[in-house]
């Protein structure tokens, strides 16, 4: 039966655009899967998001819970050997990163003019260019309004760089001089880790976000050393 897993190529100077496609392809390689890769079509599916994967008839949405399935199908734990403590460390670590860090690269994206037009700006291009400044300018609002609810939107440029430091300090600390998070081998925290830092990291744009990151002499060769070992070789139709 088919696996296929839904998102994006190589973007933006990063094996992909998302971090949550990115942290999903690295999870179902960890788990030993056969997988293909295409690109996503958000109006397909009932959550309008990727990553999703199919497995024969089934259609799994989210990273997380795409984790869980394939975890539970193969009878496999992605953070097997961790104790109780390094679990619990493990989940909170991933919603750091995943539900405030990542809004504030999204931002950093979104929002910021030169950004935009340097990066998800692409993602309009196939509209004819008729409708394609208004498509874009309802977008842009929708991701601006959404990050405003959400909290982070509302603060300032360098009050986001504040917190985000503070994210990857917490994290760097917790990695210390561990080539992955919890030891010698990677667990599903680092993957998570990598989809959002290595977004971060990104050069590709305009952004103090990549600088902290080279503050912390720890966070490159990680970041490094999980790309030569999961994201090597083009493996998406779509890869330049
Ligand atoms: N909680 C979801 C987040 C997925 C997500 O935010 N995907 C973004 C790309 S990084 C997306 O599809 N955005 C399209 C949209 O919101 O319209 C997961 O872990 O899979």
């Amino acid at each position: 039966m088919t696996i296929t897993l839904y998102g994006w190529g190589p973007m933006f100077g990063a094996p992909g655009p998302s971090p949550t496609v990115m942290k999903c392809d690295m999870q179902l390689q960890m788990l030993g899967l056969d997988f293909a890769r295409e690109t996503a079509d958000l109006e397909s599916v009932s959550k309008h998001k990727a990553p999703y994967v199919r497995d024969g008839e089934e259609l799994i949405q989210d990273s997380t819970f795409i984790r869980f399935y394939f975890e539970k199908k193969l009878g496999k734990d992605l953070d097997r050997g961790l104790s109780e403590a390094e679990r619990g460390t493990a989940w909170s670590v991933e919603r750091m990163l995943e539900d405030r860090l990542h809004y504030i690269m999204v931002h950093e994206r979104w929002v910021e003019d030169t950004n935009f037009k340097r990066g998800p700006a692409q993602f309009f291009a196939p509209l004819p260019e008729a409708v394609r400044g208004s498509v874009i300018e309802q977008a842009r609002n929708e991701v601006r309004s959404m990050l405003h609810r959400h909290g982070i939107g509302r603060h300032s440029r360098a009050e986001r760089m504040e917190l985000a430091a503070r994210d990857l300090a917490a994290f760097a600390r917790l990695l210390g001089d561990k080539p992955f998070m919890f030891g010698a081998a990677p667990t599903a925290v680092d993957a998570a880790a990598f989809g959002v830092i290595r977004s971060c990291a990104s050069r590709f744009f305009d952004t103090q976000l990549s600088d902290i990151i080279a503050q912390h002499e720890n966070l490159d060769p990680y970041l490094r050393r999980i790309e030569a070992g999961f994201f090597a070789s083009p493996r998406w139709a779509s890869a330049a």
